[in-house]
């Protein structure tokens, strides 16, 4: 008994935060929307510890090298939300109801934005501010976006699970969604068009010590069967 706990302890300290990596189609913007692949989701890694939650978004092109792209994560946490808005007022809509927003952008030295809703859209975190109103940040790396902020900030604690869709965009105060992760298809036909979110499901990894219980619990079930 004392062998397996000891075994179970191991197990539980040996795992890694885990990712749940998404992948979408290549190819699937509008013919000329042009950045070279840099507006083209191929997959987004999610992976959270008990404080902290990380979307890596990978385009399709050097986004480091061309710059000029925004990459927004929309998020649905919990009943109501907004069923026709976002955080940054693009023609967006996520009708299962969101509650937050990140939008970032990987120029002028990156940055990111996270904001909230309720009745209305209000900034919460941004990588500009002064603490404590900046705990968000983002690294980029070739193809890569990788975005943290906590777990509390997006009212999640560990074995939480929530619905998101992550896009692409341009500068443009009126772009739209020219990629949708949960899409394969063509999000939209032009700049301008309106689109809706396509749902992903992410489950939060719960704390080390619930997944310990975890560990011990599911031994435990195979001894007794055994
Ligand atoms: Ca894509
Ligand atoms: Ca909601
Ligand atoms: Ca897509």
């Amino acid at each position: 008994m004392k062998k397996l706990l000891m075994f179970s302890l191991m197990l539980a300290w040996a795992v890694p935060a885990s990712a749940t990596v998404y992948t979408d189609a290549t190819g699937d913007t509008f013919p000329g929307v042009g950045g070279g692949g840099i507006l083209d989701i191929s997959s987004v890694e999610v992976t959270n510890t008990a404080t902290d939650i990380t979307f890596a978004i990978t385009l399709s092109a050097d986004i480091v090298a061309t710059d000029w792209g925004k990459y927004m994560v929309i998020i649905d946490t919990a009943a109501g939300g907004d069923t026709a808005g976002n955080g940054w007022g693009r023609p967006i809509s996520m009708t299962s109801g969101a509650e937050y927003w990140i939008g970032s952008w990987v120029d002028s030295g990156n940055g990111a934005e996270l904001h909230s809703y309720s009745g209305a859209w209000g900034l919460t975190e941004a990588t500009y501010n002064a603490a404590p109103d900046n705990d968000i940040s983002i690294s980029t790396s070739t193809n890569t976006a990788t975005i943290t902020t906590t777990m509390a900030n997006l009212g999640l604690t560990p074995g939480d699970s929530f619905d998101f869709d992550v896009f692409s965009s341009g500068g443009g105060g009126g772009d739209g969604a020219i990629d949708s992760l949960g899409n394969a298809g063509e999000q939209v036909a032009d700049w301008g068009d309106s689109s809706d979110a396509s749902p992903q499901t992410y489950v939060t990894v719960p704390e080390p010590a619930t997944i310990c219980l975890l560990a011990i619990g599911g031994i435990l079930a195979i001894r007794r069967r055994s």
